[in-house]
């Protein structure tokens, strides 16, 4: 992957030191040239060690470390941060439980060529989900009908944790003023994209469930996302200019496919 542009691919930690290692390597095979920030809420399981183990720590590999866990958006708005500090022309978001394709990052980058932001997708043709049982299937695909239908989304993939943003994407969603902690957090940038007009992209990748460490989702983060669906709904009702046609005519204008 050769450009002049700067890349980073932001990696949130909480005791993965099952596939950390695996993950990074992954990334910098796949996708050469990109640099890698790792953010670790102070695992117990010393994943944070094995990052500063890593032979491209200090170098392409980089690691943030927090006090203890917090969620994952507010690791998430840590590591952007400090990607806009260092000035990176586009950033990518990535779980460190070897459930999304490093190979795919390549494609999610050049997929900002033409858009804003790149999602890898599970329910666009092409996408697919390895390895799930038929709940987590069912969560999943009822999320999406419901925030698709709350929330008026077009994007298929609402709770994607894989995606690519511009930089300028990032200020425009105002990323560090995002307010979930959990899984919510990625409905909420895609929302706040949509909201903002910005050309958001579908890209399919195959989704594979972990098969080591364990999963943070928890009953907490499905309800947060389900609440904040909910506010943020009612927030663009109260916001909406009175007359339907206008606020139409509005919709019709987003630039997203
Ligand atoms: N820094 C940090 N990372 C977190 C936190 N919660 C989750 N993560 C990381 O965020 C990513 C996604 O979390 P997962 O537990 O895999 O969530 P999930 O993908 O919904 O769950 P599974 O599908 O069961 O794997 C992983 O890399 C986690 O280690 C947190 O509080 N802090
Ligand atoms: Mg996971």
């Amino acid at each position: 992957m050769s450009s002049d542009l700067r890349r980073l691919v932001v990696i949130p930690t909480y005791q993965e030191a099952g596939t950390i290692t695996a993950v990074l390597d992954a990334v910098l095979i796949q996708a050469p040239g990109v640099d890698v920030l790792v953010v670790d809420d102070n695992s117990p399981d010393g994943t944070a060690g094995l990052v500063r183990a890593h032979p491209a720590h200090g170098a392409a590999v980089q690691l943030l470390t927090r006090r203890g866990k917090d969620g994952l958006g507010a690791a998430y708005r840590a590591g952007f941060a400090w990607a806009l500090d260092e000035d990176y022309h586009q950033v990518a978001q990535m779980d460190a439980d070897l459930s999304h394709p490093a190979e795919r990052l390549p494609a999610l980058f050049a997929a900002l060529e033409d858009a804003d932001v790149a999602v890898g997708s599970r329910y666009v043709p092409g996408g697919a989900v390895s390895n799930w049982g038929w709940h987590r299937r069912l969560l999943s695909r009822g999320g999406n009908v419901y925030v698709r239908a709350v929330l008026g989304t077009r994007v298929r993939d609402n709770t994607a944790g894989f995606k690519a943003f511009r930089r300028e994407a990032l200020l425009a969603i105002d990323v560090l003023a995002s307010e979930s902690s959990g899984y919510a957090f990625q409905i909420e940038n895609t929302w706040r994209a949509q909201r903002r007009g910005l050309r958001i992209v579908e890209v399919p990748i195959t989704f594979t469930d972990r098969t080591t460490g364990s999963s943070k989702m928890s009953g907490p983060i499905a309800r947060e996302a389900l609440g904040r669906t909910l506010h943020w709904w009612l927030a663009e009702l109260r916001h909406r200019p009175p007359s339907t046609p206008g606020a139409r005519r509005d919709r019709s204008l987003l630039n997203t496919r």
